[in-house]
């Protein structure tokens, strides 16, 4: 079936809650992926940060399938011999004392704020129900009903409600907006360490640090949402790391399976975590051994490869040369590592229509919200690739 068909076909058949660029892939290898007529394109969104190892790493590879030859999924009524193992090397390489494992990157969110809130009621005292959790405008923390209750997009929000009450939104890189909204049933401040979506937004230096001190000081427990950051994207294994901040909870998901299946985690204290008793929450494909088979090794390359010090030494080489870029259409570069973001100018609007001419050129990214173009390549990628890249920005962007 060719392209045009294929896309007839998921537009016939399939609901329209996306609208992809119009290039059908077909396969993919490390920082390269191919299209349906044969086309090589640099894959420049890495699935959001899913794909940190890129794409179909050959030892997540031979992990996937020789555990699906063996073993897939018993449910958590009965134990599997690759959950364990996760659980102890997730812990070993964050330094966290428990973990739970989950899917989606939503549901980990969720999994937080269930624990945060009954943390509140149980540890802090919080009066029943009344527990609260302090988010920032701007964010994006997943797709279910709880969590768009408090989205400040109205796209993600409007047409879903009624929404979950106990949310608070303050203003992203702003403490005194937070101070304002603690109160005594405040059992908890979310936050990403960078918006990914908001447009690669990064806090002013020493924010997260005094959000963390002022959850310390008021009892209060500091959950990050490190699904887009973690795991080495920034150039640090968290997002936090940046400012040697250890929230209380941390939730990590897409590139903890290097894109094969997801796996999605929160990372916590006994204390926190052990409050969970048998029952209380769970999943069916959560903590699965394939899933949990493939998380191990989707870790260890990481580490092993080095794939964290190659986001920072090429993430700072790669934004430089960008910075370079002589263009009146570019209105500020943020980045970390290898999440950047390149801010078009109003007047010149439709970052869309640029990731439309790089996708000609063979560059794979995609625009958030109107403006930014976001670069997010796998972690693997070259300094050779790099520069691949940057001709053809440069002669996009001039
Ligand atoms: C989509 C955005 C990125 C996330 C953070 C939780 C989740 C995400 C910080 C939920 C997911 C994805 C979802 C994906 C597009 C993508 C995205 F533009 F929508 F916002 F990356 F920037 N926390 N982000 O970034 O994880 O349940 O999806 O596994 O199309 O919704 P999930």
């Amino acid at each position: 079936m060719d392209t045009k068909q294929l896309i007839a076909l998921a537009d016939k058949y399939g609901a329209h809650n996306y609208k992809p660029l119009d290039v059908v892939i077909e396969r993919g290898e490390g920082v390269w992926v191919f299209d349906t007529d044969g086309k090589k394109y640099l894959d420049c969104l890495s699935a959001y940060s899913a794909l940190n190892q890129g794409h179909v790493h050959p030892k997540i590879l031979t992990t996937f399938q020789e555990q699906a030859k063996k073993l897939t999924l018993t449910s958590r009524a009965f134990r599997n011999d690759q959950l364990p193992l996760l659980y102890k090397e997730l812990c070993d390489l964050t330094g966290y004392e428990m973990a739970i494992v989950m899917n989606s990157g939503a549901e980990a969110v969720e999994t937080a704020l269930k624990i945060a809130r009954k943390w509140g009621y149980h540890v802090k005292g919080i009066e029943k129900h009344k527990a609260e959790i302090i988010v920032a405008d701007g964010n994006f923390h997943g797709r279910t009903i709880s969590i768009i209750s408090f989205s400040t997009e109205p796209l993600y929000r409007d047409a879903f409600g009624p929404f979950t009450p106990g949310f608070k939104i303050s203003k992203y890189g702003d403490l005194s907006s937070i101070k304002e909204l603690i109160n005594e049933n405040t059992a908890a401040i979310m936050l990403e360490p960078i918006q990914g979506e908001a447009g690669v937004v990064i806090p002013p230096e020493g924010y997260l640090k005094s959000v963390s001190k002022m959850c310390k000081n008021n009892n209060i427990l500091f959950i990050a949402d490190e699904i887009q950051t973690g795991l080495g994207r920034t150039g640090k294994l968290f997002g936090c790391d940046h400012e040697n901040v250890k929230p209380d909870i941390v939730i990590i998901g897409k590139a903890l399976s290097g894109g094969f299946y997801p796996v999605s985690a929160v990372l916590s204290s006994e204390l926190i975590l052990g409050l969970f008793v048998p029952g209380e929450h769970g999943s069916t494909f959560g903590g699965n051994p394939l899933g949990a088979a493939v998380a191990r090794t989707a870790l260890k390359v990481i580490v092993d490869e080095n794939m964290i010090e190659n986001a920072a030494v090429l993430g700072e080489y790669f934004s430089e040369q960008l910075a370079e870029i002589p263009s009146t259409k570019i209105k500020e570069i943020r980045a970390r590592g290898l999440l950047i973001g390149v801010e078009l100018n109003n007047s010149d609007g439709n970052a869309r229509k640029y990731c439309e001419i790089l996708q000609e050129k063979g560059i794979l990214a995609k625009e958030t919200h109107e403006t930014t173009i976001r670069f997010a390549p796998p972690l693997i990628i070259d300094k050779e690739t790099i520069d691949w890249a940057l001709d053809r920005i440069r002669v996009t962007l001039r």
